[in-house]
Parts: C-alpha cells; sequence; structure tokens
C-alpha cells in the first residue's frame, strides 16, 4: 500500500486541527521515515542528501502530506519530487470537515514525449489508491535503468549532460559545445544530451539559475546520466554549490582536458606535466570536507590525478607539486643540452603547430617516413617529436611536432607544457597547420593565433598550411588559400607537397627549390638517422 487509509484519515484530522500541512516520508518498507509539520501553504522537507540512494536513481522514499484546500499539486511539490528523486509524492486534500478528500500525486519518468521528468496521475479518492504501488516503483527502477544502459552502452563509461551558458551568439554556442562533446567522447564519457541556456550574465553562484538547475536534474534523470559537463571553467565555489545542489557529479572543460591529457600522457616527463596541471586545478578547490569534494576529486571513471585515491590534503598536494616541478625542470635541463647540441650542429628547425586533430603528426610522419602516432582523436601527440629532414644539396632540417592547441587552453596545462614549447622558440621557422575540412576552421585559426602570444611565438616567420585538402572541393581550396595567404596541402598525400616545400626552401635558403628535384615523390624524401 502507498498509504493505509487510517493514516491518510489521521494526516487529513491533524491537519485540519492545526491549519498546517502534515506530511510522512516513508520507505519502500512501509516504515515512516520522518513526520513534518508544515505551515497552511507547505512543507519543508529536511535536508537528505547524506542517505543517498546512488545517483540518477530514486531514493526510495516518498512523500504523503496533506494540502488544506484539497489545491493540486504545487510547482514545489514537483520541484521537491525532482530535487530530490521522491519514488512518489502525494497530495491528500483536506475537507473542511477533516476528512481527506481528493489526492493529488505524481511520479518521475524516463524520457517523455513532451519531456517532463514527472508524470501527473489522476486525482483519486484515498480509497481508491491502486495496491500495487510497489511493482509500479519497481517497474520504473527498471525503467529507468534501462535508460541508463542504453546510454552508456560500455561498463564504466559515464553518461553526462554537456551544458552551455551562451552569453553570445547562438551559433557560437553550438559550435562550443560540439568541441566539448568531443572533448567529452575522447575521455570517455557519453555525451547523453546537450543543453544551451541564453543568460545576460552568468549566475555568480550557480552559472545557471535555479529554474535552469532544477531541469538539469530533472533531464539527467530521465537521460540517465550522473553527470554534468559545463562548457567553461568553473570556480571551486561554482563546483561545489552546483554539485551540492543537485547532487551530480559536476565537472568543467578544463577536467575534461586535464583528463584527455592524463589519458594520453606515456612519457615520464608528460605523465609528471599532467599531474602537476591536475594537482594545480585541485589545489584551490581542497577545502573543508564536503561531499561535493569527494566528487568533485574523482575524477572522471574514478581517475584523478596519481595520489587522490588516497588521504589528499592541502599539506601533501602542496609537497608534491614541488617535487613535480624540480623534477619537470631537470627533464627541461636535459632537455636544453639535446637543444644546445642540435645548435651546434648548427641545423635549422622548423616547428609544426596548430590546433588539435589538424594533421601534424600525419605532416611529420610523411615528410621523414616516421611513424609518430597518428589519430583521429583530439591530443594524439603529447610528446613532442623531431625528425631530420633532407632537402638537396644535403641541406638538413630539423622538424618537430607539437601538442596540438585547443580554445581555452586551461591555465595550468598552458604552464606545465610551456616547457615542450621552449624548443619551438628556437626554430627558425612555424608551420601552421590547419584543418580546412572543419567547418569551424576559421575560429581555430584565430584561437591559435591567441595562443601564439603567450608562448611567445607570435614574431616567428610562420606558413600556414591548409590540410586535408582531399575532403574539400578544389575550387573552394584555391579560393581560401588566396584569400587566407595559405598553402594547400593533404597531409597523407606526398605529392601535393612541393609549393610547401618550395616556400621553405625559399625561406630558409632564399632560393627556390630547384626544378628538376623531383621532391615530392614518396621516396624522394629523406630521413637521415635521427639525432
Ligand atoms: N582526409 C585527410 N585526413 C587527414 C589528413 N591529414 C591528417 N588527417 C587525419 O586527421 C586525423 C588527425 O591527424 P593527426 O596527424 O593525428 O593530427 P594532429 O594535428 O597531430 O593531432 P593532435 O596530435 O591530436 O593535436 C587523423 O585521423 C589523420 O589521419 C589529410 O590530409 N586528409
Ligand atoms: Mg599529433
Amino acid at each position: 500500500m502507498v498509504i493505509t487509509p487510517e493514516v491518510g484519515r489521521y494526516l487529513a484530522q491533524v491537519s485540519r486541527e492545526t491549519g498546517r500541512q502534515t506530511g510522512i516520508l516513508v520507505d519502500r518498507r512501509g516504515q515512516i521515515d520522518k513526520v513534518i509539520v508544515g505551515t497552511a501553504r507547505g512543507i519543508f522537507l529536511p535536508d537528505m542528501s547524506s542517505d543517498k540512494s546512488g545517483l540518477a536513481r530514486l531514493r526510495g522514499v516518498r512523500l504523503i502530506h496533506t494540502h488544506l484546500t484539497e489545491e493540486p499539486l504545487s510547482d514545489e511539490d514537483l520541484t521537491d519530487l525532482t530535487l530530490l528523486r521522491l519514488d512518489w509524492i502525494a497530495a491528500i486534500g483536506v475537507k473542511s470537515d477533516g476528512e481527506p478528500g481528493l489526492v493529488h500525486s505524481a511520479h518521475l519518468v524516463p524520457q517523455t514525449a513532451d519531456n517532463h521528468a514527472w508524470e501527473i496521475g489522476e486525482p483519486v479518492s484515498l480509497y481508491d489508491i491502486r495496491p500495487d504501488f510497489l511493482e509500479t516503483i519497481e517497474a520504473l527502477e527498471e525503467e529507468f535503468a534501462s535508460v541508463r544502459r542504453a546510454a552508456s552502452p560500455a561498463e564504466g563509461n559515464e553518461c553526462a549532460i554537456l551544458v552551455h551558458v551562451a552569453t553570445g551568439s547562438y551559433e557560437s554556442a553550438r559550435e562550443s559545445l560540439e568541441e566539448l562533446g568531443e572533448l567529452a567522447r575522447t575521455t570517455g564519457l557519453v555525451p547523453a544530451d546537450t543543453v544551451i541556456q541564453k543568460r545576460r550574465k552568468v549566475d555568480p553562484r550557480f552559472v545557471v539559475g535555479r529554474g535552469k538547475l532544477k531541469d538539469l536534474i530533472g533531464l539527467s534523470m530521465q537521460r540517465g546520466a550522473e553527470m554534468i559537463v559545463f562548457d567553461m571553467n568553473l570556480s571551486p565555489g561554482q563546483i561545489r554549490a552546483i554539485a551540492d545542489f543537485t547532487e551530480l557529479k559536476i565537472l568543467d572543460r578544463t577536467q575534461v582536458i586535464l583528463d584527455i591529457f592524463a589519458q594520453r600522457a606515456t612519457s615520464t616527463e608528460a605523465k609528471m606535466q599532467v599531474e602537476l596541471a591536475q594537482l594545480n586545478y585541485l589545489l584551490p578547490r581542497l577545502g573543508e570536507r564536503n561531499t561535493a569534494m569527494s566528487r568533485l576529486t574523482g575524477g572522471i571513471g574514478g581517475r584523478g590525478p596519481g595520489e587522490t585515491k588516497l588521504e589528499i590534503n592541502r599539506r601533501r598536494v602542496r609537497e608534491k607539486i614541488h617535487r613535480l616541478e624540480r623534477e619537470i625542470e631537470k627533464i627541461g635541463q636535459r632537455r636544453a643540452l639535446r637543444r644546445s647540441r642540435r645548435k651546434r650542429h648548427g641545423l635549422p628547425v622548423i616547428s609544426i603547430l596548430g590546433y588539435t586533430n589538424a594533421g601534424k603528426s600525419t605532416l611529420l610522419n610523411s615528410l621523414t617516413h616516421s611513424a609518430v602516432r597518428v589519430e583521429n582523436k583530439l591530443f594524439a601527440t603529447l610528446n613532442p617529436a623531431s625528425r631530420r629532414l633532407r632537402f638537396p644539396r644535403e641541406r638538413d632540417v630539423i622538424i618537430t611536432d607539437t601538442v596540438g592547441l585547443i580554445r581555452d587552453l586551461p591555465a595550468d596545462l598552458m604552464s606545465a607544457f610551456r616547457a615542450t614549447f621552449e624548443e619551438v622558440q628556437d626554430s627558425q621557422l612555424l608551420v601552421h597547420v590547419v584543418d580546412i575540412a572543419n567547418p569551424n576552421f576559421e575560429h581555430r585559426v584565430d584561437e591559435v593565433n591567441l595562443i601564439l602570444p603567450q608562448l611567445e611565438l607570435d614574431k616567428k616567420t610562420t606558413i600556414v598550411l591548409f590540410n586535408k585538402i582531399d575532403l574539400v572541393p578544389a575550387e573552394v581550396v584555391s579560393n581560401l588559400c588566396k584569400v587566407h595567404g595559405a598553402i594547400p596541402i593533404c597531409a597523407r598525400d606526398t605529392s601535393t607537397f612541393r609549393p610547401f616545400l618550395d616556400r621553405v626552401h625559399r625561406l630558409l635558403w632564399k632560393e627556390p627549390l630547384m626544378a628538376e628535384t623531383n621532391f615530392c615523390e614518396a621516396g624522394q624524401l629523406q630521413s637521415p638517422p635521427d639525432l
């Protein structure tokens, strides 16, 4: 039984006598967990955040309360239902003689056509409430579980709702969300839904308004998501406030990018750099003990920086940061030594850089017949690779591949990876690779041009390469190249390299590539032993 008529009648009588709403929270076994006395208009539920039944699941508790004027469920009632993920909410109307009237009720539902998180039942008399309550709730739980399973097919893949708070245009919001979706998928999350909220100003506490947060909780329930990823960087306070309010795991863009880097890092140096960035990100977020913190430090799929699985505290994190900084500096010194050895060889250095996934490593591989990791994934390269390339007349150059750049590169990562870009500062020539098959390539060019000054690379001679021309109609390519002063290439096809290599040759040795050099056919490019 949802509620026995005796208890219902008793609640109604008490309410009539006191002139206040009264309610009970009942668990699945039918035990009354709490009794609550409200005001004439409403009822305030106790804080239940400590007895969580698990994210994105029903709480296992139903609320049965009274309404003095037999009014239907209020907005506050429906908010309680969603926020607390109650099994069921019912309002027993109280007649003037203290007898129970109609019972209004609602429960949460997975995906509905009209996108409401709840379903409101027909009002019935207390004596007509369906007796098969438990079965209904169990069936509902099963439905929620199957939504969750459908949303994240692989074990361990967490489902997330992606949220963009748009203070600018809708177009740029969509573009940015698309990229966040790519980032999320790269890190192993399954984007279950995306939400764009237009706001004049970001709410300083909750980023979006409380009403929107409530919708997000409903949506996450419906989609089986246990996590919300914000397409921006959140302050520690914002993450805490939102996580406390929603009881969901809250991530921001920085965390997603850090997680990708953490998964990608293979060399000791890259691992240390990423861990340093993660710890720097974490430090200001380690506050007082707080439920939001465990969600926060847990990272994605339980991955966090090295030691977070153990007991963490600020002092230990600080110590670790100092240790890492010292070690990274030592590696930097060794790198400097290598650099100076190269300088003694007097070889010119060409650095390839550009937005992530533009085709930088593919270009390096094709130029030097090497096998640097190429992947249709973001941040495939974390360890910059250098190779030697021989031009005619035994003219050798060093070609260096770099870590991909991205919009709003987290500051902590930026400083961690600054060292790898130091090498690039020695280069005579920069090659900026652009994936023109990406519809947003122009914005990406702008983003890279914004980052270059931060890496002190904006004064260098730069060749802009428009890559992946095999995916774009030829006349579009030639127009775009004219407008942007770029050179077209297909990084996978060395036969397209001639104009590019000719430009390199002119810039480095002030003379064109010899006409007779059949330089561009595969096999003609030489790559002598590496340094
Ligand atoms: N169709 C086509 N695909 C290309 C071309 N160049 C690269 N790709 C593909 O683009 C994807 C990314 O290539 P990468 O060379 O890994 O790109 P990257 O710039 O090094 O990327 P990160 O290291 O992740 O920053 C891979 O799937 C490549 O096969 C091209 O000219 N044409
Ligand atoms: Mg790469």
